[in-house]
């Protein structure tokens, strides 16, 4: 595994509390969304061609990305899976060049062996959406190559999941469903200090359930975790600026409702921001920088 390290990233693990009611890492994440597949909601078929996908992540770090997120499935809810060798195909080249251009990039993938082989060509965090649960040698993985490991809240993949979506307390469940997660990963022998969580916003979750864990995040980041937050586009913004007839707003135009979602996740104490609109959401961590530091 290749050491590197993308621009800006070396506070990465700085978790500092600035201001008592500012609590959260000294300068939160962003981590670009490059999906290499042909069926993703927002940016599917757009990067299929290495040359557009490699362009596209050096344009996201010299926006202001911290990481570069490479993805070889859909997870959109009702996608079809691909096989592990097609999505391994998908990514590997590419996050090959990245890493050879000194860019952090992370490997978005519930599969092990895709993990194994983003790691082999530079990756250096595994973003897994089942948070473990969808491949049992994930964790085996993780803990010899000593990664970072994003356990993302997941009940079920992507052709169910929105069956699942049923709760008592959707905070206090998704939390526990965490937690238990973060006790497989150590029992696995993962490093605690790999671990960054992630409530899963979208999966297995009605709109309503979104915006109780956005508006709750905090509590997520009470559990002692990096806490990662991904609404970008995501369809419960599209709902809640439907137009009158019902409409839900079009993908591409959601952006100013993803930019909104990720200040409140940053003023929650969030570590990081997964987006498409890399160069925005850097503008909005300025933003947000310099309003703490003047509190
Ligand atoms: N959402 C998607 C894909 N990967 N990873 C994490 N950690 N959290 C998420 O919420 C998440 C993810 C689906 O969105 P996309 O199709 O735009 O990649």
């Amino acid at each position: 595994m290749r050491g590197v390290r993308a621009p800006g990233a070396g506070n990465v693990d700085a978790v500092t509390t600035p201001h008592a009611s500012a609590p959260g890492p000294a300068r939160p994440q962003i981590i670009g969304i490059l999906n290499i597949t042909p069926d993703s909601f927002s940016d599917g078929g757009r990067y299929l061609d290495f040359g557009d996908a490699v362009a596209h992540g050096e344009q996201m770090a010299a926006d202001g990305a911290d990481f570069i997120d490479v993805g070889g499935e859909s997870t959109r809810p009702g996608a079809e899976r691909v096989d592990a060798a097609t999505e391994t195909a998908r990514v590997v080249d590419v996050i090959a060049a990245l890493a050879e251009r000194g860019l952090a990039v992370s490997i978005d993938t519930t599969r092990a062996a895709v993990a194994a082989a983003a790691i082999e060509a530079g990756a250096t965090v595994v973003n897994d959406v089942s948070g473990g649960l969808a491949d049992p040698d994930m964790a085996r993985v993780v803990a010899d190559t000593g990664v970072r490991w994003v356990l993302m809240h997941w009940r079920g993949h992507s052709a169910d999941m929105q069956r699942l979506a049923h709760y008592e307390n959707v905070v206090a469940d998704v939390k526990a469903e965490l937690e238990d997660r973060v006790e497989a990963a150590l029992d696995s022998g993962v490093d605690r200090e790999r671990l960054i969580l992630d409530p899963g916003i979208g999966f297995a979750k009605s709109a309503e359930h979104n915006w109780r864990l956005s508006a709750h995040l905090d509590e997520f980041v009470a559990l002692g975790f990096p806490v990662l937050f991904a609404s970008s586009r995501k369809s419960y913004l599209g709902r809640l600026l439907e137009d009158e007839s019902g409409k839900p707003r079009p993908v591409g135009q959601r952006e100013a409702a993803t930019l909104a979602t990720s200040m409140l996740a940053f003023a929650s104490g969030a570590w990081g921001v997964r987006v498409h609109d890399v160069a925005g959401t850097a503008d909005a961590r300025a933003v947000w920088l310099a309003t703490r530091s003047a509190l």
